[in-house]
């Protein structure tokens, strides 16, 4: 097979540094150009716009910048060539960095010690032990086996809950609906690494906040949501929040993003929010991975990291 042209249809996300990478190899057409060109064989998108893919009649593979790809999904006239996504360590190490990081924030009690120091107080709250709190992810794909595994060593017990049964040493493992109650109430700290899909849009809502394990050593239930924004609702974040069905919560993935000036989220004293920003893309780090798997691919090897269509991730 000859080798490809890709386009290149970024929204909000600058094309140039994937641009200069991917043209070390590769002839690159930068989005809007491009629509009906039979040379193109690749397409590297993040949010494409609507349609723009179908018009592209030799069009062979789709990459997901990232390693969500509802974005890609969004487009009513997406065309039927697989979709490969994001698997790096890069991005996979981001991503267990940040859960740590909220993990261990909301466990040390991170809040209380700040309200402490702007008042100028000493004092020693009690401590309890990693391994009496409970951490409980939800989607234990790539990412989430790579932040079940740091869990463990630092000492948590650690739940984790997927559409299949994926066992893990260590790891009390739940799967499907059936499985789903039981895990929430075994768990005090929610970690949600799930993917947007039709299955599971708006699944963090009150009732599952309600199931999570409030008498526990952290007083109370804690939410980190660095999945996507539309798998949770915000006003049944808030509502937890305020009645203490939540103690607190992490958010890096919002209803809508950028999360509106007028959301309460922004100000609300029991919820740290970051930009979308768990697990940030790197293009120095991820084209290396497209151009060896567009090589393959006309090789004759098989694409790796393919989404499932019907599934939706
Ligand atoms: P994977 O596809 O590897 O894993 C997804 C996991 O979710 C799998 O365990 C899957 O189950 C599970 N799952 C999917 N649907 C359901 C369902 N209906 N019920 C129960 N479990 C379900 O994805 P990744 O780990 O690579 O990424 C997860 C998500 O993280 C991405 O889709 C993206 O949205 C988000 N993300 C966010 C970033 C950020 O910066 N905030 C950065 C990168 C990713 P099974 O194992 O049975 O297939
Ligand atoms: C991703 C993201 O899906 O950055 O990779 O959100």
């Amino acid at each position: 097979m000859e080798k490809g042209k890709i386009l290149l249809a970024l929204t909000g996300i600058h094309p140039q540094r994937w641009r200069e990478l991917l043209s070390a190899e590769r002839e690159v057409v930068l989005e809007p150009s491009g629509a009906d060109d039979p040379s193109i064989t690749y397409a590297v998108v993040w949010k494409q716009k609507p349609n723009l893919l179908r018009s592209l009649p030799n069009l062979r593979v789709i990459f997901s910048i990232g390693a969500g790809v509802d974005h890609v999904f969004a487009d009513p006239g997406l065309p039927d060539v697989p979709i490969v996504k994001v698997v790096a360590d890069n991005l996979t190490q981001h991503m267990v960095e940040y859960v740590v990081w909220r993990v261990l924030d909301h466990h040390r009690q991170a809040s209380l010690y700040r309200a402490q120091q702007q008042k100028k107080i000493w004092h020693e709250p009690p401590q309890r032990v990693a391994g009496d709190v409970s951490v409980g992810i939800m989607g234990l794909g790539s990412l989430g086996r790579a932040a079940a595994s740091a869990l463990l060593s630092l000492g948590f017990a650690v739940n984790g809950w997927s559409r299949s049964e994926r066992p893990m040493t260590g790891v009390s493992t739940y799967a499907g609906e059936a499985g789903l109650i039981p895990f929430l109430n075994a768990t005090d700290i929610l970690v949600v690494l799930l993917p947007l899909t039709q299955q599971t849009q708006g699944i963090v809502n009150y009732g599952l906040l309600k199931e999570l394990r409030r008498r526990n050593g952290l007083g109370g239930a804690v939410l980190i949501n660095a999945g996507r924004g539309r798998l949770q609702k915000d006003a049944d974040i808030l509502r937890a929040l305020d009645d203490g069905m939540l103690k607190e919560a992490s958010l890096d993935v919002f209803e809508v993003e950028p999360l509106p000036k007028t959301s309460p989220l922004w100000s609300h004293p029991k919820v740290f929010v970051t930009p979308h920003a768990a697990a940030t893309s790197d293009p120095a780090h991820l084209v290396p991975i497209m151009l060896r798997q567009m090589a393959a691919f006309e090789r004759g090897e098989r694409l790796e990291n393919l989404v499932d269509r019907k599934a939706g991730y």
